[in-house]
């Protein structure tokens, strides 16, 4: 439908709130029709110019040294039907400059007669493609229309994560590839997989094999079993690495460790009576026999050196979570020296800040009103998850069916989008949690996760000045059809207008 020049303006200075200049757009609009912007996250500066780039096929230039970064465009080329040749008018240029100001993460996109990408490293050249992607359409076209713009950009935060509980109910290798696409499109850089946990065991260990044998074969209540190889996780670890993602693994200790115990009984003390397999979603009830320290800490040592030979992550979370034991501390700080002497950093869960530590160990702060200041006073980096912004096992609307333990009213997109991090000083950054008690599908699954973590993704990435809750919803609102591209069933979030309208899928 044409929309009357003046309605036409008016929409598009409605999108001022989005960080777009109102008059230059206009401008546009009128002379050229010019294509719209919507990016998310929102890039730190991002200026657009009247008038459009067209055109059909693409001359590629790519830097030698950003594989990752050529494999995604090419992706995106390939999905558009764009073809590349060295006689086309337009050039594509991928380049590595020694910018300091754009960091490790940071990028440029200069779209003008060319479209020019650069970046310090291939991670940086990844986010550029990625912005592109959002600049053109989600389907293949004859010609393509390109918003002339210019984009400085750095992300806020180095961690800009999703925990899955792939232990309560299993996801499946090819899931966790979607995913990991999914992320990339939104520039998430730590996948955090909850690997174990009273449920299940889903990790193969060579020197264990009734971990999966038997903690492997159970799930919650109506959930999935089943396990990951170790060549499956290689696999996914560099599927994840090629797509600018980290895997991160936590092995849940000293607490939620049924599956553990029912497989191998010894790591229980003798008066425990239940050692078989769990599947309701109780917490808090299990515990290694910790007055059993030479068979507790052989065990932790033994998988810990199996994980991690698989997962290069700088950081291994260790758990810590929901435990009350008096060996508790002591058994923190022990399995923390551990890691640490292993060459990587722990994380913990925020209870763990009662252990003796060393200042560099990770705190995830999950309870919002935790007294986590002193933890802070002695310098431990926090990776943030406060439940009742972050957890997004809870429904996107009060009433939605599944946990709600945390915030009765649900944890709707716009309450993850309010979430200030500002006031956490040693924040390195933001995690959204998706556990599976009561998440037991991919669909449920693509439902919890999404549009949410296009939320979490503003947060982590964007400056504080540049985030609006009226802006995101403008520009998430129009990336639907990318959502669509990408055959997520996400949650038709009426706050982006999409309650009202069948999605594509
Ligand atoms: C708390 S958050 C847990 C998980 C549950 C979750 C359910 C945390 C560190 N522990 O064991 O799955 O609540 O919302």
């Amino acid at each position: 439908m044409k929309l009357p020049f003046k309605l036409e303006v008016l929409l598009v200075c409605l999108a001022a709130a989005a960080g777009i200049g109102c008059d230059k757009r206009a401008t546009a609009v009128a002379e050229t029709e010019a294509p719209p912007a919507h990016i998310v996250p929102i890039p730190q500066s991002m200026e657009i110019a009247a008038g459009a780039l067209r055109f059909s096929a693409l001359r590629v230039d790519a830097a030698a040294a950003a594989p990752n970064a050529e494999r995604a465009l090419e992706e995106v080329l390939t999905t558009l039907n764009i073809s590349t040749k060295d006689t086309a008018a337009t050039p594509i240029q991928l380049q590595l400059v020694d910018d300091p100001a754009l960091g490790e993460e940071g990028y440029r996109l200069v779209v003008g007669d060319a479209i020019q990408l650069s970046a310090r490293t291939d991670a940086g050249l990844l986010y550029a493609v990625q912005s592109l992607r959002q600049l053109l359409p989600a389907h293949s076209q004859a010609e393509y229309n390109l918003a002339q713009v210019t984009i400085n950009d750095v992300p806020a935060y180095r961690w800009r994560g999703i925990s899955l509980d792939v232990a309560r109910s299993f996801l499946s290798v090819d899931y966790l590839e979607k995913h990991i696409d999914r992320m990339a499109m939104f520039k998430l850089n730590r996948l955090h997989l909850h690997l174990t946990d009273d449920q299940g065991w889903r990790i193969e260990i060579k020197r264990y094999p009734k971990l999966t044998e038997i903690g492997g074969a159970s799930a919650v209540k109506d959930g999935r079993a089943g396990y990951y190889t170790q060549e499956e996780l290689k696999h996914l670890v560099a599927y994840a690495q090629a797509r600018g993602v980290t895997i991160v693994p936590e092995i849940d200790m000293p607490g939620h460790v049924q599956a553990a115990l029912a497989s191998y009984n010894e790591l229980a003390c003798k008066d425990v009576s239940n050692l078989s397999v769990y599947s309701g979603v109780e917490v808090g009830f299990s515990v290694f026999c910790l007055e059993k320290p030479e068979v507790v800490y052989l065990f932790v040592r033994n998988v810990l050196e199996e994980v991690i030979a698989i997962f290069p992550s700088a950081e291994i979370h260790i758990g810590g979570d929901e435990i009350k034991h008096p060996l508790y501390a002591d058994f923190v700080g022990r399995t923390a020296a551990m890691v640490d002497a292993m060459g990587r950093t722990p994380i913990v869960w925020e209870e763990g800040s009662v252990a003796e530590m060393k200042p560099n160990v990770l705190l995830q702060l999950w309870n919002d009103g935790y007294a986590i200041d002193a933890a802070v006073a002695k310098g431990h980096p926090l990776i943030l998850s406060p439940c009742s912004y972050l957890y997004i096992d809870h429904g996107n609307y009060a009433g939605q069916p599944g946990a709600d333990w945390c915030r009765g009213e649900g944890v709707p997109l716009k309450r993850v989008y309010e979430f200030n991090p500002a006031p956490f000083k040693t924040a390195v950054g933001i995690e959204a949690a998706l556990w599976t008690e009561f998440v037991h599908t991919d669909a449920s699954a693509d439902d919890h996760l999404w549009p949410r973590l296009a939320a979490v993704s503003e947060l982590a990435w964007s400056p504080a000045g540049q985030r609006s809750y009226a802006g995101f919803v403008q520009r998430m609102g129009a990336l639907r059809p990318q959502l669509d591209a990408l055959d997520i069933h996400y949650y038709a979030e009426p706050d982006l207008g999409w309650a009202d309208a069948e999605p594509a899928h």
